[in-house]
């Protein structure tokens, strides 16, 4: 009696789990290559900063990965792996020309970090190579996703409710739409230059 209960605790318990958590997945389109997806600023609500440090390498006279995404709060380790000196600044965040910085010149094997604490999106630059360039998007939750190359994404641990979801693609306009997550959601995204 006394295990069956249990059992039924646990399916109960499981069953709740998944209604309350669930992914969305759709594709983006109009664009080629990779994009992000992020549930954006959600009222009310703020988000531990990760502890984890994502790297941005600089090899082969390349931001790499060229495209990365992080949760706001995030602090981004830059390392230099190549042998001449590289610098790394961004004009702006999310369009605001006063969140520009500068990290400043460094040589091979140093690394340099940066406290990522206001969401948009960045263009990296390297003062030194003037055709070096790179992105980060900054995501206000934890629920985003890169696409693989004929954009397609999957968000996944997403709580149940309504939200606003936007798709970002290097050099096109960002489209925004609300998407309501029950269990698994879907949401396309058409994007254009
Ligand atoms: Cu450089």
């Amino acid at each position: 009696m006394n295990r069956n209960f249990a059992l039924l605790a646990v399916a109960v318990l499981s069953l709740s789990l998944i209604a309350t958590a669930g992914t969305i997945t759709g594709k983006v389109s109009g664009v080629n290559g990779e994009s992000v997806v992020y549930v954006d600023t959600i009222q009310g609500k703020t988000f531990p900063a990760p502890s984890e440090h994502p790297l941005i390498d600089q090899k082969g006279l390349m931001f790499q990965p060229h495209l990365v995404v992080i949760q706001q709060g995030a602090t981004v380790d830059f390392l230099n792996s190549d042998k001449v000196a590289h610098n790394v600044f961004w004009t702006s965040v999310g369009g605001n020309k006063k969140l520009g910085h500068n990290l400043g010149t460094w040589p091979q094997g140093e690394k340099r970090s940066f406290k990522f604490d206001n969401p948009g999106s960045i263009a990296l630059l390297c003062n030194v190579h003037p055709e070096m360039s790179g992105y980060i998007v900054v995501s206000p939750t934890p629920y985003f996703a890169t696409s693989d190359k004929s954009g397609n994404y999957k968000i996944e641990n997403v709580p149940d409710g309504s939200y606003t979801v936007t798709a970002w693609h290097e050099g096109g306009k960002p489209q925004s739409k609300p998407v309501t997550v029950s269990g698994d959601s879907k949401a396309d995204f058409a994007l254009s230059k």
